[in-house]
């Protein structure tokens, strides 16, 4: 996967975290990671919630607008406009190379199980 950073600088500190957590912890913190950021009337994560919210959550803290509008745009695969759930988890899986490597098989197995 050619992999457009398009300026979005992000922490890699998932694989530490599944290494702390595990698969399955990890999947959740991400989905609660989804929660934290979504419009809580919408279901959806928009511009305006990551904006928001993002302050609340690990590695987005102090990231500024076109950094935000980035993730938006890098994440939003069926083009609506916000980030599903799906999306949001296949994001966080895409900025975080390391973990993508590593992980695609138990990363398969966990999404089965789970969604
Ligand atoms: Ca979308």
């Amino acid at each position: 996967m050619a992999s457009s950073r398009s300026g979005v600088e992000f922490r890699d500190f998932f694989p530490s975290m599944v290494e702390k957590l595990g698969a399955e912890g990890f999947l959740d913190e991400l989905c609660n990671g989804f929660r934290l950021l979504m419009d809580s009337e919408k279901r959806v994560i928009t511009f305006e919630s990551l904006k928001r919210n993002s302050a609340a959550v690990l590695g987005l803290k102090g990231m500024g607008d076109e950094e935000l509008m980035c993730m938006m745009k890098e994440g939003d695969l069926d083009g609506d406009g916000s980030l599903n759930q799906m999306e949001f988890c296949v994001l966080m899986f895409r900025l975080s190379p390391d973990l993508m490597k590593g992980s695609r098989m138990w990363l398969e197995e966990v999404m089965k199980n789970k969604m």
